[in-house]
Order: C-alpha cells, then sequence, then structure tokens
C-alpha cells in the first residue's frame, strides 16, 4: 500500500535528532530573517506572523524515548537566560512536558524534559511538534490584543444588534470598561427579560482549565443554559456507567506481556502523539502482535501491526455480532473451547436464556439474537461482512486468534463509540471480551483507551491529587468547592444546540422533558464549539439570530469572528502556571513564562470584573487567589511508596518555603524541596516491569466478583442492561435494545445507496471519516502557518474512487453533505477503505460569503446534529458526495494571512 505523504510516521533516531537541534519555528526564522542579538516582542510577533514558508515535513509526532543529546537544552550558550517549565494546555490525547527559554523576558527557544536518563521503562515526557509551535500561537499575528466590540452592533437586540453581519462586519478596539460595561448590562437584560436560559453557554468538554471563571459565576447567579451531549468519548460517557465495563486499559507495562493487541479503531500515532505510541513500540520489541482494526491503514497500523483488517465507519457492531457467531458456533469446550462459560456465568448477566435478569423475557438474550433463533437471521460472518465490509474469512479468523490467544488485549478508541451505532458498539465490545474470556487477566483487556493517555490505566494507584486544577475538580484532593449549575437538568444537547434556535423547536433537556430555547446571548469561552460542533452552518444562522455574542479566547478563533464582543485573554504562559498530571507516572508544575500581552487578562480576572458589574459574591466566584489554589494541590499530592502500600507527600515544605511563594499552608516533609519542584516543573514516578504496579482492571472483580460488584444494576457486566434501555429510552431521542444489536444508524453506510437491495448508490455515495490530525489538537493551533505547512490537511481517498471522480491527488474537490460544502485538495491513497473518505477534524471553517462554501475544511460544515441513541454526537462519520471543483484556485492554507484582528496602531 502505499504510504499516505507528509502524514504523520513514527520518525527515526536521526531526524529526531535533527528536529530536536533547534525547534521548528526558531530555526525558520532565523535563516530566513537572520535573527537580531535581541528581539523585542513586537519583532517576534511580526516573525511569527509572516514565517510561512519552508517548514515542510519538519514533525511527526512526539518522539519519547531516543536517548541523543538535546542540544537545545545546554543551558551554558544562553547567559542571563532561564529555563522555565510552561504548559501546553492543549486537549491532545496526550501530554508533553515543555520548557521556555526566556531571555530578556522574550522566549527563545523551546526545550522538553531532560530530567532524567531516557529508557523504554522511563521515558523522558517529549513535547511533540505542537508543543513546541506554542510560540506560533501564542506570539502569532491572530493573536486577540484589545477588547474589541463589533461595530454594527449594539446593545439591547432586535434590529440594532445587526446579527445578520456576524462573520463579516468590521471590528472596533474598545477599552476593557466599556467591554465589561456593555456586557453586564446585557447579561443582565437578558436574564432579566429571557430568564437564565437565556444565556448559553456552548462547550462541554471540560478543558484543563476547566469552568472555574464565567461558569462558576453563572451558577452563582442562578444558572444558565449550557450543553449536553458532546465529549470525546461518545457513548461511553452513558453507556459505561450502565454496563459495566470502564474506560480503562491495563497498565503500560503489563501490556508488553500480551502476546497479542488488537488496536481497534485506534491512531495514537496521530492521536495520543508520544509515549502511547512508545510503549506499543516496547511491546512489539518484547514480541506482542499486532493487528489493526480500521477505517484507514494508519500511521500507527503501518508502524506496529502485522496485520490490516478494513471495516466501514459505524458498522463496528456488526463485525463483532460477526466474531460472536464464529465463537458460539464453533466452541466445544472439550475439542476446541473457544468461550470462556465460566466468566460469563460468574460475572456476566444476559448471555443466554440461563442468566437473564429477573423479569426479563428469556428469548431477549445475546446468543439466541447472534444464532437468529428467534429472527431467523444468524449474525454471521457473511451478515456482517456485506454490512461492515470485512472479508467473512477475516472476521472468523481473527474470532479464532483473539479467543485462543492465552493473553489478548483489544483495545478501541473511542472513535467507534462516537458513530450512530455507538451505544450498541460498547456493548459489543463487552460482550464478545466476555466471551472471548480477555477481560479481567494480565495481558489481556477489552476496553476503550478513553482518548487521553494522561488519564488511563490506573494511575490512581501510583499518585493522587495533581489533576488539573478546575475541570476535574470533584477528584482534585484540594480546592475549592464544588458548584453544580443549578439548572443543569435544562441542559441542551448538542445536536439540537443550533435547530432548536433556527427552527423554534423544543429540544430534550437532560431530565427527558421538552424545553423551549430562550437563548437571546451566548457566551464562548475555552471552546471553539462553533467550529467544533455539529452542523457548522447551522450554528452560524443560530449566531445571527442572537441578541449578543460574547466570547474570549487567545486567538480569533471561529467562535470569536461571529461574535460582538470579543476579549482578549491572556494565555497560560502568561499566568500563575498549574499543577497537573501527564501520562501515568508523571507530575507537572507549570509557571509563568511573560507578561500578559498586550491587553489581555485571564479568564478568571475577567470573571471577578463582571461579579464586580452584577453584585455576584467575589470570595464564592474565586476563593483562592491562583498561587494559593495550586499550592494547595501540590502540597496534598501523594506518592507511592516501593512497598507499594504507603504513601509519600510528593513535595517537602518548609516555612521559608511558604515565605518565598506567598502562600499559607503547613511544612511537611516528602519527596522533594517545593522550590525544586516548582524549578523543574517535572516529577516522574521511575517504573519497572516488575515493581508490581501492573494495573489490570477488573481483575479483582474477575476472581471474586461478589466482594467485588460492580456497580451496574446487577453489580455483574452488563451483556443485557435493562438500565441502559430505560434511560435512553426515558431520554427520549431514540430506543435501545437491552442487549446489543446491529441498527443501521443515520447517515451510516446503509444511506448512502438509493437501494439498498440493488446496491444502486444514492445523492450522498460517500462515507466521510473526521481524524484527530497531527496538525492541531482540534481547533487549538490550526492558525498556526508551521504546523500547517508541516501537515498536511488533505480528503483521503482511495483510488478506485478518485478514479470514479477523475481526480488526481493535489487536484481541489468540492464535498457536498446534507448540511453545507468545503473544498480540500485530494490526497489519493490505498490507506483509506474504497466508498470511504477521511478528512481531519479541527480547521478554522472560512465561509465564502458568497458561495457559502468552507474554504478550510473543517468537518463539522458536513456533519450534522445525528443525535444517537444515548443523545451524543455522531462526528466521527456522515455521508456526503464529492465532486472535481473547477472554481477559483484553492490556495494552500499556510499562504492565508492571519485573521484579521484589529491591528495596532
Ligand atoms: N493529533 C491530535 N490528537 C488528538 C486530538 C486532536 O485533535 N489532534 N484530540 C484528542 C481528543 S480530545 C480525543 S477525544 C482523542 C480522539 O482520539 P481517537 O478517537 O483515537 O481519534 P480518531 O482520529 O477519531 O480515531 C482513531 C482511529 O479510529 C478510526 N475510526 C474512526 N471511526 C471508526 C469506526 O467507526 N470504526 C473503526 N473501526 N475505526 C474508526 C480512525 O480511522 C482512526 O484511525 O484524540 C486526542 N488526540
Ligand atoms: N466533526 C468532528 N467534530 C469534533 C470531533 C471529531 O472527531 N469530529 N472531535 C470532538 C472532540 S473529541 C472534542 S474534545 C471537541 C473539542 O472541541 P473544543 O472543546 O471546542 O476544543 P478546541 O477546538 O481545542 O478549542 C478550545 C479553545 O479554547 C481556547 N482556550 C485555550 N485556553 C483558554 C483559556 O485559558 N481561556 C479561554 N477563554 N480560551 C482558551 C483555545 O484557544 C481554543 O480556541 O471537538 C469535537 N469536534
Ligand atoms: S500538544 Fe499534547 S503532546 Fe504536544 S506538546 Fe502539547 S500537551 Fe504535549
Ligand atoms: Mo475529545
Amino acid at each position: 500500500m502505499a504510504p499516505a505523504s507528509g502524514a504523520g510516521r513514527i520518525c527515526t533516531a536521526r531526524e529526531k535528532a535533527l528536529r530536536e537541534e533547534t525547534d521548528p519555528m526558531e530555526h525558520e526564522t532565523m535563516q530566513r530573517e537572520g535573527r537580531p542579538a535581541s528581539i523585542t516582542r513586537r519583532s517576534l510577533l511580526k516573525w511569527t506572523g509572516l514565517a510561512t514558508v519552508g517548514t515542510a515535513a519538519l514533525g511527526t509526532t512526539a518522539c519519547a524515548g531516543f536517548n541523543e543529546t538535546d542540544l537545545a537544552d545546554t543551558g551554558t550558550k544562553e547567559d542571563a537566560s532561564t529555563w522555565v517549565p510552561c504548559s501546553c494546555w492543549a486537549d491532545c490525547g496526550s501530554k508533553g512536558f515543555n520548557k521556555a527559554l526566556v531571555k530578556n523576558g522574550e522566549v527563545v527557544r523551546m526545550g522538553t524534559d531532560q530530567s532524567h536518563t531516557d529508557t523504554p521503562d522511563c521515558p523522558q515526557m517529549r513535547a511533540c511538534a505542537r508543543g513546541r509551535s506554542l510560540r506560533g500561537m501564542i506570539f502569532g499575528a491572530d493573536r486577540i490584543k484589545y477588547p474589541m466590540k463589533r461595530k454594527n452592533w449594539q446593545p439591547g437586540g432586535g434590529e440594532n444588534a445587526h446579527g445578520e453581519l456576524r462573520g463579516r462586519d468590521e471590528w472596533e478596539r474598545i477599552s476593557w470598561d466599556e467591554a465589561l460595561d456593555l456586557i453586564a448590562g446585557e447579561i443582565k437584560r437578558v436574564m432579566d427579560t429571557y430568564g437564565n436560559e437565556g444565556i448559553l453557554l456552548p462547550g462541554g468538554v471540560p478543558q484543563r482549565l476547566g469552568d472555574f471563571d464565567i461558569g462558576r459565576m453563572m451558577y452563582l447567579m442562578g444558572g444558565c443554559l449550557e450543553q449536553n451531549g458532546a465529549v470525546s468519548s461518545g457513548a461511553w460517557t452513558e453507556m459505561a456507567k450502565l454496563i459495566g465495563l470502564t474506560e480503562d486499559t491495563n497498565d503500560r507495562m503489563d501490556l508488553r506481556t500480551s502476546e497479542l493487541i488488537v488496536l481497534w479503531a485506534s491512531n495514537p500515532a496521530w492521536s495520543r502523539a508520544g509515549l502511547p505510541t512508545y510503549d506499543y513500540m516496547q511491546c512489539k520489541a518484547a514480541g506482542t502482535k499486532f493487528i489493526s482494526v480500521d477505517v484507514f491503514y494508519n500511521p500507527t497500523a503501518r508502524a506496529l501491526t502485522d496485520e490490516f483488517i478494513a471495516v466501514r465507519p459505524g458498522t463496528d457492531t456488526a463485525m463483532l455480532l460477526g466474531m460472536a457467531h464464529v465463537l458460539l458456533t464453533q466452541d466445544d469446550p472439550e475439542k476446541n473451547p473457544l468461550i470462556d462459560w465460566d466468566f460469563l456465568d460468574r460475572c456476566t448477566i444476559g448471555f443466554d436464556a440461563d442468566h437473564m435478569p429477573a423479569g426479563a423475557d428469556p428469548k431477549d438474550n445475546f446468543a439466541d439474537y447472534v444464532l437468529g433463533t428467534y429472527d431467523g437471521q444468524p449474525k454471521d460472518p457473511a451478515w456482517a461482512s456485506e454490512i461492515c465490509g470485512a472479508p467473512a474469512e477475516a472476521i472468523e479468523k481473527l474470532a479464532l486468534e483473539i479467543a485462543r490467544t492465552e493473553r489478548c488485549a483489544l483495545i478501541m478508541s473511542p472513535a467507534p463509540a462516537r458513530t450512530g451505532s455507538g451505544a450498541q458498539l460498547c456493548q459489543a465490545l463487552l460482550s464478545f471480551g466476555a466471551m472471548a474470556g480477555i477481560i479481567g487477566k494480565p495481558g489481556c483487556c477489552a476496553a476503550s483507551d478513553c482518548g487521553h493517555a494522561w488519564m488511563q490505566g490506573g494511575w490512581k494507584q501510583l499518585h493522587e491529587g495533581g489533576t488539573y486544577l478546575g475541570c476535574f475538580l470533584k477528584d482534585t484532593v484540594a480546592g475549592p468547592e464544588y458548584i453544580e449549575n443549578p439548572l443543569s437538568y435544562k441542559k441542551v444537547n448538542v445536536n439540537q444546540m443550533w435547530t432548536s434556535i433556527v427552527n423554534e423547536e423544543e429540544y430534550i433537556g437532560v431530565d427527558g422533558n421538552r424545553y423551549e430555547n430562550p437563548a437571546h446571548l451566548i457566551y464562548d469561552r475555552h471552546e471553539n464549539f462553533l467550529n467544533q460542533g455539529p452542523a457548522t452552518m447551522l450554528g452560524i444562522e443560530a449566531y445571527r439570530k442572537m441578541d449578543t455574542v460574547i466570547a474570549q479566547n487567545l486567538v480569533m478563533t471561529t467562535t470569536c469572528k461571529y461574535a460582538d464582543i470579543v476579549l482578549p485573554i491572556s494565555s497560560m504562559w502568561e499566568r500563575y502556571g498549574i499543577f497537573e498530571q501527564a501520562y501515568r507516572e508523571q507530575l507537572i508544575w507549570t509557571s509563568q513564562v511573560v507578561e500578559p500581552l498586550f491587553e489581555c487578562r485571564s479568564d478568571m480576572d475577567v470573571a471577578l470584573a463582571l461579579a464586580d458589574r452584577l453584585g455576584v459574591d467575589k470570595e464564592a466566584l474565586c476563593p483562592e487567589a491562583d498561587a494559593q489554589a495550586v499550592f494547595n494541590t501540590v502540597a496534598a499530592a501523594k506518592v507511592l511508596n516501593e512497598d507499594n502500600e504507603t504513601w509519600d507527600n510528593l513535595v517537602t515544605i518548609t516555612e521559608d518555603d511558604l515565605a518565598t511563594l506567598g502562600v499559607e499552608g503547613t511544612p511537611q516533609e516528602g519527596r522533594v524541596p517545593i522550590l525544586d519542584f516548582k524549578r523543574d516543573g517535572i516529577y516522574t514516578i521511575e517504573r519497572t516491569p516488575d515493581d508490581g504496579r501492573n494495573f489490570v482492571p477488573f481483575q479483582a472483580f474477575r476472581e471474586d466478583p461478589e466482594a467485588n460488584a460492580l456497580k451496574t444494576e446487577s453489580g455483574k457486566l452488563e451483556i443485557y442492561c435493562r438500565a441502559a434501555s430505560e434511560k435512553v429510552h426515558g431520554w427520549g431521542f431514540a430506543e435501545l435494545d437491552p442487549i446489543c444489536k446491529y441498527v443501521p444508524p443515520t447517515e451510516g453506510y446503509e444511506e448512502t445507496f438509493a437501494d439498498w437491495e440493488t446496491k444502486e448508490k444514492g445523492e450522498y455515495p460517500f462515507q466521510i471519516l473526521s481524524l484527530h490530525i497531527l496538525r492541531h489538537s482540534h481547533s487549538t493551533f490550526a492558525n498556526v502557518p508551521n504546523l500547517r505547512e508541516a501537515f498536511d490537511h488533505p480528503l483521503y481517498m482511495n483510488p478506485l474512487d478518485a478514479e470514479g471522480v477523475g481526480v488526481q491527488t493535489g487536484e481541489t474537490v468540492l464535498i457536498t453533505s446534507k448540511w453545507g460544502r468545503c473544498l480540500r485538495p485530494v490526497l489519493v491513497t490505498e490507506t483509506m477503505m474504497p466508498g470511504v473518505l477521511g478528512m481531519g477534524q479541527g480547521a478554522w471553517v472560512e465561509i465564502d460569503e458568497e458561495t457559502g462554501i468552507d474554504k478550510a475544511g473543517c468537518m463539522n460544515v458536513l456533519c450534522g446534529p445525528n443525535v444517537t441513541t444515548t443523545g451524543f454526537q455522531s462526528w466521527n462519520t456522515c455521508i456526503c458526495n464529492v465532486e472535481k471543483w473547477d472554481g477559483e484556485e484553492l490556495v494552500p492554507d499556510y499562504l492565508w494571512d492571519a485573521r484579521e484582528v484589529f491591528k495596532e496602531e
């Protein structure tokens, strides 16, 4: 198969050494511009804004684990400069450690983890290409510098708002006081006129910084309308709690003992950039065989796997049912043992008629559904193959291989759970995994990897505390009181957020009741959901219907572009810093790098200034200053001792330290002096393969299910889950069977046909897949020209399809879905399954106002508000058509001007 050009590869040691010699941006600017001895902040801004050409092929994934010297980090050459541990706070699926070399108040170079010798057991926490390009975002030309107001907008709603001009009006600079007065006035007016629900806060994916500012202020005012149903984990978010299979894989050391790892819909080389891929490489070195099941012969599959099976998006449930059929029909406990009857019997309910919960019809069991006992349709490999596209023989072979391998881990990303059949898929993984006996044993698992490597696999056993401040506040050991939104039962589903406004329809709240959407003011912060939520074109219409839209961000994102008032927010480099967990074994404390740029302020400062104007209790809003809040979590963090029983404090604290840090606290003994930790920024818990910390989810449960009952209704893993069925029914979006059945999803494969029987294709003959590409973390970094150039953003298309459409690599196509149209250059590659197209998600939508076509390739222009059974977004896939574009030539986006912001006088 032809490799996808320019796409993320696993880099070689030499490439890595070359790359790390100089940071891409610095290398580039030095070559082109010639670096003055000392640069000013302003000239740096100019450079990063202009620096676009000549950086191709610079970065791939974060590549941990090579033991060469990082030439950028000698420290001795740069007199009077300091390395500062600095945040990369992207929601990126991994976690790198970044350091900034600060000289005369300017960041002149980027560095990464050098805190200990790099070994496979204790790899360094290297930053990826995006972290190393942070300067491109923080000092970039489209950094928002001042509060701004849209010229034709006036407060008070109605015609004076000129909502129709959102996204195409001019900006004028205003003062902070003017901005805050306008915002406070509008919040009050909208609340008084339409109730608290008149204020809509999109988002719903907790960002690193959490809802500890504007959101909390709204909660203290009696609540506001928030968004629901949009999370990384798709259907897992609800289904995991109901069926009992949590999103957790085994410890990385344990996985090295696996004979076979099946990576199902998993591309860590792109979406867990850094250590997870490196860990899989250690497994491979230890002799593990890898098989990939994916739509896309992705870079991880190319680097790691011995076999690849292609399946269509959203059809994995059919494939797993086909595999279950193989085991059921071929199992013979004596001669050909394939099914773990003991585990099914002791630890699950609903597998067969003898293991049904009280009150359930015995006929509704899983085994009889798979065999087709009552519906006459065996879910055999041939049946599955027609739906999922994988050959029947491959389905059978995979099922047998998994069942016959003593130590087999089946690891799935949450991607297939973010499709229309996501809820069923969670149960399919559980049902097949339980049958094959791969749950709760060393070297084995049937698990979703949860999308975030830094949260995965038993880290709680190694350290406590150290989660990021704010968003996971409920979990942190020390921190201000967590406050709920008093109106949280009324949250609006992400799929109905725009339709309920544009079509003036009722939406279904979290409690299952129907509500009108009275939103008249949208307040965007910490997210870019107009871009990242489904149906961006509908979203733009909804924005244009508002009285007022406020957006606060560092950079001029899509939400900012369509807003009325835009506030400049300081980056984490301009704030006190945070204490957070990285990967499983590292704890990171980042520090302030530079003074706030221009007129930027932190979100909390904005909230406090608004609280003044709105009469909100500032003490309740912000009980602790940053330094104290961070100190509290650092002081409370604990690390497991070698005995695997007792815990040490992470840091030692003296009275002098308290005075130096300017915080209140109690002296304590710990592993490292607190000021050393603050200076170095990183603490690594050493690991060895035999350190007795090889966490295996469900191991205790498998051994004694009664003593370790799960939190499900039955206390067991629920192959038949009455609670899921009832809960979904109560939500009112759709129905869900208590056992996993294949149900064709909205905008799935079946809908690409006008006639399923004759296989005549319909108006939207292709499925399209959204990918988490290396270029950005969602829409974060999507404006950085260097990254745009280093990582391409094409439409991936199989040669057969390209021939049908009549296009070649490099030519531009128009992609049309039910929801919008966008342009992309094509990359013809056998790595994408025929009939399926692939495109990265996260590009900042750029609508041509004349044609209504998006030139940036924003996935959510194509993805519609297709609600899944559990009320989640099915944004991993939808259906579309493609044709060759004969219009104006598409200029590569790394040559585009920075998004228009108010220019400095
Ligand atoms: N570079 C980068 N990394 C990221 C992010 C990012 O934006 N950029 N975002 C982070 C976040 S918040 C999240 S939630 C995670 C998401 O991480 P993932 O869910 O792992 O990412 P995806 O790229 O959507 O999908 C992973 C693989 O699943 C395949 N796939 C998609 N749908 C299906 C399907 O229906 N069936 C099968 N069999 N395969 C399928 C894709 O082809 C891809 O190879 O990524 C994190 N990491
Ligand atoms: N079609 C499609 N859509 C998807 C996905 C997909 O696979 N396909 N993936 C989905 C997933 S898994 C996720 S997690 C979401 C993520 O979607 P979002 O939650 O919208 O994440 P980002 O695009 O990273 O946007 C975060 C924004 O917060 C800003 N920001 C960062 N720090 C601060 C701060 O301190 N203050 C303020 N005010 N702003 C800050 C950043 O500049 C950035 O603009 O996207 C989802 N959207
Ligand atoms: S994007 Fe993720 S892996 Fe890359 S430097 Fe930032 S936190 Fe680290
Ligand atoms: Mo996510």
